[in-house]
């Protein structure tokens, strides 16, 4: 026998997105209210027993907090007597004054309003859980507290940062640190994670039952939240869970590395173009696209390389504008025969470029030709370096 469940978090309803075009983030923002009203109909089709909402719902310095949370709390009423389960997070923490506090959740929805553990006995399992508070940044999650777990499947819920998953996550969001140890040695079946934006999933054996899991956020809301986002679906045992994601956002935030090929003149612009016909082919008609475009190329390709750039962007639904800064544009060099030293450096520069295999070392010959190409020909140093 198992138990379906439904778990979804992050939403960050309301978010301001201030870094973007206010129409473009209001169309995010309705994009994720569409994915939530979707993830809802999700649960229904599977006749979910159980929903599981780890937190950041909404951001409680957003647009209209308490309007997202009455969106949330009328979803979760049309699941009739399926309980949903609140556990608050740092962008939707608990206090007297939170709409979690002032407005009344209909009689389906539970929420944890302490940050020390308690159990809510939902009809169809025990789940004990914490809610994050108000200025509980750089606390610890008091372990004494948890109960021990009961018999039969259960779940603990949390909005905290999983330290020892080993996929470099951001130092500078950690908050309310927890080992896998802890969640693995808890007793309970499963532990519903919110926090982190991407699903992930941690089990004893690959290929074995979860004991733990981010659900992620079902739309990715930032340069550093790329690739598709979603939900999940999973069926819970007494002793783990199966889960299965479910890709949801609408917008995929797409950040692609554009290296300039060495130039060799119209090969390069062979391998350009077919760099960027692939960045072209994975691009849904709504996505965001920024490209992080590096490398040295002769100046007389600028104007053409601009151009080519921003036929690009313009295909994406939203594109930042290219940083150039790492982006180099050497002048032409003029045509050898000027002077017998000149050739014989520039030969000499040329053979170094060709015959190292360390990048940085060809970058110091190239710079070394181009250098004394404006010196021996007359131009004198370079406007930048005089
Ligand atoms: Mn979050």
């Amino acid at each position: 026998m198992s138990l379906v469940f439904m778990q979804l978090s992050d939403l960050h309803l309301g978010a301001r997105l201030v870094n973007l075009p206010g129409e473009i983030a209001e169309h995010l923002r309705n994009s994720t209210r569409e994915i939530v009203i979707e993830a809802f109909e999700a649960a229904k089709a599977e006749n979910a027993d159980l929903i599981l909402m780890p937190g950041d719902l909404y951001d409680h310095n957003g647009i209209d907090a308490s309007g997202q949370l009455h969106f949330i709390y009328e979803l979760a009423a049309s699941m009739a007597s399926t309980p949903v389960v609140i556990a608050p997070g740092n962008h939707d923490p608990y206090s007297i004054e939170s709409p979690y506090a002032t407005i009344a959740a209909p009689s389906n929805v539970s929420l944890f309003t302490s940050n020390e553990f308690t159990t809510i006995r939902t009809s169809v399992c025990p789940v004990a859980g914490r809610a994050f508070r108000s200025g509980e940044y750089g606390s610890m999650i008091d372990w004494s507290s948890l109960p021990p777990a009961p018999s039969g499947p259960s779940v603990l819920m949390m909005h905290a940062s999983v330290m020892n998953a080993g996929d470099g996550r951001h130092r500078e969001s950690v908050m309310l640190p927890v080992t896998t140890t802890a969640l693995e040695q808890s007793g309970y079946s499963f532990c519903s994670l919110g926090h982190y934006h991407t699903f992930q999933r941690f089990s004893r054996q690959s290929d074995g039952p979860a004991y733990a899991a981010y659900g992620g956020c079902p739309q990715g809301l930032g340069w550093d939240e790329t690739g598709g986002r979603g939900f999940v679906i999973g069926r819970l045992r007494e002793v783990g869970a199966e889960l299965e994601y479910r890709e949801a956002s609408r917008h995929t935030w797409q950040r692609h590395p554009l290296q300039l090929p060495p130039w060799q003149g119209g090969e390069s612009w062979l391998r350009l173009e077919q760099r960027l016909e692939s960045i072209a082919e994975q691009l849904g008609e709504k996505d965001l696209l920024r490209l992080d475009i590096k490398g040295r190329w002769p100046a007389t390709e600028k104007e053409g390389l601009r151009e080519r750039i921003n036929g690009l962007l313009s295909k994406a639904w939203h594109a930042t504008d290219i940083d150039w800064s790492a982006t180099a544009f050497t002048p032409p060099l003029a045509p050898r025969g000027v002077s017998p030293l000149l050739d014989e450096f520039l030969d000499t520069c040329e053979k170094h470029v060709d015959e190292s295999s360390e990048e940085g070392i060809k970058e110091a010959w190239r710079l070394a030709r181009y250098l004394g190409h404006r010196l021996l020909s007359g131009q004198g140093l370079p406007e930048e370096l005089v």
